[in-house]
């Protein structure tokens, strides 16, 4: 029995959703914190709800500019995006910020930076931090994510910092909902930068290197732009190389800078409807997945179809292929044989 709640997994909001949702929704939307809060668990931990309050904020989304900050643990990310919130703020900014999966928890040391850094946010009402654990969550990485961050969007965020690990597919998937992403990197965590190649040129709009007064930042710097000098074909915006520290203001004005020259460019010459009709593309095909996959799991128990099929697979008399096929024609879904 895969670990769903079949009984609520319904495609659809349903009336009694909506109308259960309705309240906390209104109150999110009215600047009740607490609600909006408690709305991002619910999508966050369960999936069914999520229809009924995408269904009333989805006309509220698309305002906010999205900034995605990845690289290794450590390299000074969260450092990076309190910098960064800070200057949005003297912009007059509302900020919303989302951690997805930090490593923190699991090292200490830096859960006590992230805290401290992070209480001189917790009066000011124009900031907002989320942490998220969505690893290995029904509806995979992008499914909660996505809707956290819609949430920020609809309830007047105008700029949402996401933070996440690494550079895997993941990472990959999750910054596809940014308009920038910055890739971050510092000494001697840029060793492995030729195994993290393909991510990094996949999804970086901005190379930091931070820690830039640490000895060997400068190294690590040439490496990238040799990096970015042997792309076969050159890429229509060449990630500029920024070297940054966390704690030096002269450059966070300047990353701030690269950031918005980023988004200007994005918007010229239709690059930024392009973007958004990839990423709508991805986050509706996988959408349908999840939910096509949670249908057809469900008609199969109903049916006793799906005892069966992980018996025929088991024992061997039938493959993955040939099965899951059978259950989606069942479904009523798909014709090939
Ligand atoms: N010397 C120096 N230290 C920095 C700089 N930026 C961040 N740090 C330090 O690096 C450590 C890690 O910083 P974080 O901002 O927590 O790094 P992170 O990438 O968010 O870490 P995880 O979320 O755990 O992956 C902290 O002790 C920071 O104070 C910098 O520019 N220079
Ligand atoms: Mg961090």
């Amino acid at each position: 029995m895969p670990d769903v709640n079949w009984s609520t997994a319904s495609a659809t909001a349903s009336a009694t959703a909506l109308a259960a949702l309705a309240g906390p929704v209104d109150a999110a939307l009215g600047g009740d914190r607490r609600a909006l809060a408690r709305l991002i668990s619910l999508v966050e931990n369960d999936p069914s709800a999520a229809p009924a309050v995408l269904a009333r904020i989805h006309p509220l989304t698309g305002r906010a500019r999205i900034i995605g900050v990845t690289g290794p643990p450590g390299v000074g990310k969260s450092t990076i995006v309190d910098g960064l919130t800070a200057r949005f703020r003297a912009a007059g900014q509302n900020v919303g910020i989302v951690a997805v999966d930090p490593t923190s928890p699991f090292t200490g040391g830096a859960l006590l930076g992230d805290r401290v850094r992070m209480q001189r946010w917790t009066t000011d009402r124009g900031v907002f931090i989320r942490s998220l654990a969505t690893r290995g969550h029904l509806g995979g990485v992008s499914g909660a994510t996505g809707d956290a961050i819609r949430l920020l969007d609809a309830v007047g965020f105008q700029v949402i910092l996401v933070e996440t690990v690494g550079a895997g597919q993941s990472e990959v998937e999750i910054m596809d909902i940014a308009h920038t992403v910055l890739v971050v990197l510092s000494p001697g965590v840029g060793d492995d930068v030729q195994a993290q190649k393909a991510g990094i040129l996949e999804i970086a709009d901005l190379l930091v290197v931070n820690k830039s007064d640490l000895p060997d930042a400068g190294r690590l710097a040439v490496q990238l732009e040799t990096m970015l000098d042997l792309a076969p074909v050159p890429p229509p915006w060449r990630p500029p190389v920024l070297k940054v520290s966390a704690i030096d203001a002269e450059t966070l004005s300047e990353l701030v800078q690269a950031c918005d020259r980023h988004f200007q460019w994005l918007k010229g010459e239709g690059r930024l409807a392009a973007r958004l009709a990839r990423r709508t593309g991805h986050e509706l095909s996988t959408l349908i997945g999840r939910l096509a996959s949670a249908e057809v799991v469900r008609a199969a128990e109903l049916s006793g179809a799906w005892d069966k099929a992980l018996e025929d697979v088991t024992s061997r008399r039938a493959d993955f292929y040939q099965v899951a096929l059978r259950l989606l024609r069942e479904a009523g879904l798909g014709s090939r044989e």
